[in-house]
C-alpha cells in the first residue's frame, strides 16, 4: 500500500536526518563554547582587543594558550595570582642557559631557505615567544627599522629567532615600517616604535636593531644592562674591529627608562648618516657610558647592500655639533608621526608610520639650530 510505504519511508527519513545532526550539534556547541571561553579569557588575563585605524591589536600575555585549558579549571586566576609564586615554582631562568652553541655557522646564500624554521612553530603571532621551564630573565622587544628589505628581514630571523630562544628570553619582534618613498629616518623611526610599543605591552629592555646584522655568536645575550649596551663591536665589514669607541650603531639595547633619559634619538637626521653618533652624545652628555660584549661574542655579518641616500654632510656636521643644546628638545619627546596600521604577523607585529617629508630647504635645520 503506497500510503504505508511512504509513512515508512518518513520514519527513516526522519529518523537519519536525527542520527546525522547529532555530531554536527555537538561539534558546533564544542566550538561556540571555545569561543566563549577565548573571550572569556581575553578579558581575564589583560589579554585587551583595542582598534588602532582599521587592524585589531591584541596584547598577549605569556602562556595564554595554556591559560585557555586553566581558566576552565580555575587556574586561571591562581596563575594570574600566583605570578608572585611562579618564581617559587619555576626557577628563573639561568644567566648562561645551557642550550647555547656559541659561534654560529651562519650561511647566507641561497642554499638556505630562510622563509621557515623549525623554531617558527611555537612562535605566537605578532612574534612573541617565552620559556615554559624558567622564568625569563627579561622582556625583550626587538625593535627593527624597516623599508624594502624584507629579505634581509627573514635572513635575521632565521637566526636570531632560534638564538633568542637558546637564551631562554621573554622576547617579541616590531617591525617598524616608514611609510612612503620619503627620504628614510631611522632615529625618527626608533622614537615613532619606541612610543608605539609602550602602548602594546610593558618590556624589561629595548633592542633597536638594523635589520642587515646578524649575529655570528649565541652567546652575545639578548638583555639590557643598567647603561646601554652597543650589542655589535665587532663587525665583519670593520674586520671584527671597533672602528671608533662612540661608535653605536647596528644593535643597540636600552632599558625603557635610560632611553626616555637621553630623549630618544634626534629626529632631524634625514638619510643617511650619524643619528648613531647623536646618540652616542647623548649618552655622554647623561654621563651613562656605554657596555659591549667582549669583539669574540660580539660578532656580526652585515648582509651587503647599497649605500643610502647621505644626509648633506653640511648638515650631519651641524647637528652633531649642537647636539648638546638640543638634544632634550629634539627627540622623544618631539617626534611627530602617525601609525598607519598595527597588524599581527607570524612572526612580528608590524607597525607602519608616516613619519612626514624632510624639510625642503636644508638651510631651514641650520637657521632652526641657530635660533636654539
Ligand atoms: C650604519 C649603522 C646604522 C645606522 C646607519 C646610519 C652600523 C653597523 N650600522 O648602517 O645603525 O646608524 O649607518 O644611518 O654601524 N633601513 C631599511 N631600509 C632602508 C634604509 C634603512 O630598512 O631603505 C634600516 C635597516 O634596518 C638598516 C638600517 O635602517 O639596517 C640602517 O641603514 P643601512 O643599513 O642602510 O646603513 P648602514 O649599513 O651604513
Ligand atoms: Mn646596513
Amino acid at each position: 500500500m503506497p500510503g504505508e510505504w511512504i509513512r515508512s519511508f518518513r520514519r527513516h527519513f526522519y529518523a537519519g536526518i536525527i542520527v546525522l545532526s547529532i555530531p554536527l550539534l555537538v561539534s558546533l556547541s564544542l566550538t561556540s563554547g571555545y569561543d566563549v571561553l577565548r573571550l572569556l579569557t581575553a578579558f581575564k588575563s589583560n589579554y585587551y582587543i583595542s582598534n588602532t585605524t582599521s587592524n585589531v591589536v591584541a596584547n598577549r600575555n605569556e602562556n595564554s594558550r595554556s591559560m585557555v585549558s586553566r581558566v576552565v579549571t580555575n587556574t586561571a586566576v591562581e596563575h594570574v595570582a600566583d605570578i608572585g609564586n611562579i618564581s617559587a615554582k619555576r626557577k628563573v631562568c639561568s644567566a648562561s642557559p645551557e642550550r647555547l652553541v656559541g659561534r654560529l655557522n651562519i650561511d647566507l646564500s641561497d642554499n638556505t631557505n630562510f622563509t621557515f624554521h623549525k623554531e617558527y612553530l611555537d612562535i605566537i603571532s605578532g612574534g612573541t615567544w617565552k620559556p615554559r621551564d624558567c622564568f625569563a630573565r627579561q622582556r625583550v622587544a626587538i625593535i627593527i627599522p624597516f623599508r624594502d628589505r624584507r629579505k634581509h628581514l627573514e635572513q635575521l630571523q632565521y637566526y636570531l629567532i632560534p638564538m633568542l630562544k637558546r637564551q631562554q628570553l621573554n622576547f617579541r619582534f616590531f617591525v617598524v615600517e616608514q611609510n612612503g618613498n620619503n627620504t628614510f629616518n631611522k632615529g625618527l623611526i626608533m622614537n615613532a616604535a619606541f612610543a608605539e610599543v609602550r602602548k602594546i605591552e610593558d618590556f624589561d629592555c629595548f633592542v633597536f636593531h638594523d635589520v642587515d646584522m646578524i649575529p655570528e655568536d649565541d652567546r652575545n645575550i639578548y638583555t639590557c644592562t643598567d647603561a646601554p649596551k652597543h650589542m655589535s663591536p665587532a663587525l665583519d665589514k670593520f674586520g671584527y674591529r671597533l672602528p671608533y669607541m662612540q661608535l653605536v650603531g647596528g644593535v643597540l639595547s636600552m632599558k625603557p627608562d635610560v632611553f626616555i633619559a637621553v630623549n630618544g634619538y634626534s629626529n632631524l637626521y634625514w638619510g643617511w648618516g650619524a643619528e648613531d653618533d647623536d646618540m652616542a652624545a647623548r649618552i655622554k652628555f647623561k654621563n651613562l657610558g656605554i657596555v659591549r660584549p667582549p669583539l669574540t661574542t660580539g660578532r656580526y655579518r652585515m648582509i651587503k647592500h647599497s649605500k643610502r641616500e647621505m644626509n648633506p654632510a653640511k648638515i650631519r656636521m651641524f647637528l652633531l655639533k649642537t647636539v648638546k643644546n638640543r638634544f632634550m628638545k629634539d627627540g622623544l619627546n618631539s617626534v611627530q608621526y602617525k601609525t598607519v596600521f598595527v597588524k599581527l604577523t607570524p612572526l612580528f607585529t608590524h607597525i607602519m608610520v608616516d613619519v612626514g617629508e624632510p624639510p625642503k630647504d636644508t638651510n631651514k635645520i641650520t637657521s632652526m639650530m641657530t635660533q636654539t
